[in-house]
């Protein structure tokens, strides 16, 4: 192995859409920035959304396979039913021994009662931005977001974050379904005050001019802006982004109050590099910033606690007989439904082939502490039942809050390694009479507006899916004004080490119910500026 040191203003660990935030944020002021991720580049433009492809475009549920397949499982519990029709020749563990297998990620100190079963980190150049859902919805000023920042400063980061993720409310505006299933559930909750109504779902994403039944999903490219082109075209220069490189760990100075350098493993050439920087910024979601931290020795007493998740109330509807018959004599659509049953007699269903899904929501309010999506969505537990045409099919994900609790956590092995040989994660997390007490009212909601569209998609019927399915963990390197507390203050700065900046979700100190990836770009783009600000 060779030893190699490489020099920049800024080293950036991952290259996802907080990642790529940071990076635009301090290149635009004039630092270079060295990034690296520890997955592959999946895409010419660093970190594209893959869902723009033309394919999952005309097929959204193709695109499942495609999430599923990048979705790597953090902790998977030991198996103790014994594999009872295995050869009796072939190897078989010696139970006195062992508790269970240890490589990929499988677990022997995870408790299957208290995982996050679902719980996963997608490796890959702009991270989960490459399958996400890009849904931007802010967070709710008294129940969500956290009170340390000024009102008037979030809404000036929001508007920020919502620039660089290219945000549209407007994108599904002209698809039948959309405004059908808004109206509907207008209709089943008349009394919701504004702004905490029914409406569009706002969405990192807008409509291509040059062929509208198309759109462009937002990506961590889109975060890059022309950045994203100059990496593409190979510039000099501009961001220096590195992919299948693997921060082992960082390396402090002496007295613990800086970083020195980070070391570098270059999985490509099976190299270590030392990477020597002004600032350094782990962004690399809320499971491995804080394994990155205890693999270096940084453990400060809240690190990989007060984790929150978002439970999730799911179900399948196939829209009511009515609904679907009422569009051919609705004004609105009448043209439309003509155009497409001209040239597609043998169609039994009104809605041309190419109308947008739905794409509604109803936000968090003080009575109502969940989150509620009504779309069409490509995660594996929506998978399709072959026989019902898939415009007919409207996907419910209501999100619930779960308070903070510093015994939810996730710690990190000295034994076992993951997949990359860095600390296992292990979780613990568990709800408090009061959390699971809202998370059943919350499932009572999601049937009320489920019996208003339709009825229950054999298959699909309302259940509460996996823990951690949701990919809204939070919390664990927390911000806050208390070093016991949290792990960094409110700059996203590591408490004590001058030179150490975090970004992600895991900063999010509060229960939410809302996605969260607006808020971690608002947070981030706060982080890069104060980092500027007090070099200058
Ligand atoms: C989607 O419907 C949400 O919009 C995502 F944010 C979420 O991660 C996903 O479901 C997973 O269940």
């Amino acid at each position: 192995m060779s030893f190699e040191t490489a020099r920049t203003d800024v080293f950036i660990v991952g290259s996802g859409p907080v990642g790529c935030t940071f990076a635009r944020e301090l290149i635009g002021a004039g630092r270079r920035v060295l990034m690296v991720d520890a997955g592959a580049a999946l895409s010419q433009r660093p970190g594209e959304h893959l869902k723009n492809a033309y394919l999952y475009q005309r097929n959204l549920d193709l695109f499942s396979g495609v999430i599923r397949g990048h979705l790597n499982l953090l902790s998977v519990p030991p198996e103790q039913r014994p594999e009872v029709t295995l050869d009796p020749a072939a190897f078989q563990i010696d139970r006195k021994r062992y508790r269970g297998f240890v490589l990929n990620n499988q677990n022997p100190d995870q408790d299957p009662a208290v995982n996050l079963g679902a719980a996963a980190v997608s490796y890959g150049v702009g991270g989960m931005a490459t399958h996400w859902t890009c849904a931007t919805p802010r967070h709710h000023p008294q129940i969500e977001r956290s009170p340390l920042l000024p009102d008037d400063e979030w809404e000036r980061l929001y508007d920020a974050a919502e620039r660089l993720l290219n945000t549209h409310v407007g994108a599904f505006e002209e698809s039948i379904r959309h405004q059908l299933v808004r109206e509907v559930l207008q209709g089943a909750y008349p009394d919701l005050p504004k702004p905490y109504e029914v409406q569009s779902l706002p969405l990192a994403v807008e409509r291509r001019q040059d062929n509208p039944t198309l759109v462009r999903w937002s990506g961590a490219d889109t975060v890059l802006g022309e950045l994203a082109d100059q990496v593409a075209g190979g510039a000099d220069g501009a961001l220096d982004l590195r992919p299948e490189h693997l921060c082992k760990r960082l390396v402090p100075t002496a007295d613990g109050s800086r970083i020195a350098y980070a070391e570098v493993l270059d999985l490509r050439q099976s190299r270590t590099l030392r990477i020597e920087a002004e600032h350094f910024v782990v962004a690399a979601n809320a499971y491995l910033t804080p394994q990155l931290l205890y693999a270096s020795g940084i453990r400060p007493p809240a690190l990989g606690r007060y984790m929150t998740e978002q439970p999730i109330a799911f179900c399948q509807i196939v829209l009511r007989q009515e609904l679907v018959d009422g569009i051919v004599d609705d004004p609105r659509f009448a043209e439309r439904v003509r155009t497409h049953r001209g040239s597609e007699l043998h169609d039994p269903v009104p809605i041309p082939a190419d109308d947008p899904e739905p794409n509604v929501w109803i936000p968090v309010s003080p009575d109502r502490p969940w989150h509620c999506q009504i779309h069409r969505d490509a995660f594996h537990y929506g998978d399709l039942a072959p026989n019902v045409d898939t415009r007919l099919i409207v996907d419910l994900r209501w999100f619930g809050i779960v308070e903070p609790n510093p015994d939810n956590r996730i710690a990190f092995s000295d034994r076992h390694t993951d997949t990359h040989d860095m600390p296992q994660p292990t979780f613990t997390f568990t709800l408090s009479p009061q959390d699971r007490d809202r998370q059943h009212a919350m499932m009572g909601d999601m049937l009320r507006a489920a019996t208003a569209l339709g009825g229950f998609l054999p298959g699909s019927e309302p259940c509460f899916v996996e823990p951690g399915l949701g990919l809204h963990v939070c919390g664990t390197t927390r911000m806050g004004d208390d070093p016991e507390t949290s792990v960094v203050d409110i700059d996203s700065r590591v408490w004590d080490i001058d030179n150490l900046y975090l970004g992600g979700n895991n900063l999010i100190p509060r229960g939410t119910a809302s996605n969260p990836t607006l808020t971690s770009v608002a947070l981030a783009i706060r982080a890069a500026r104060r980092l500027i600000g007090r070099e200058k």
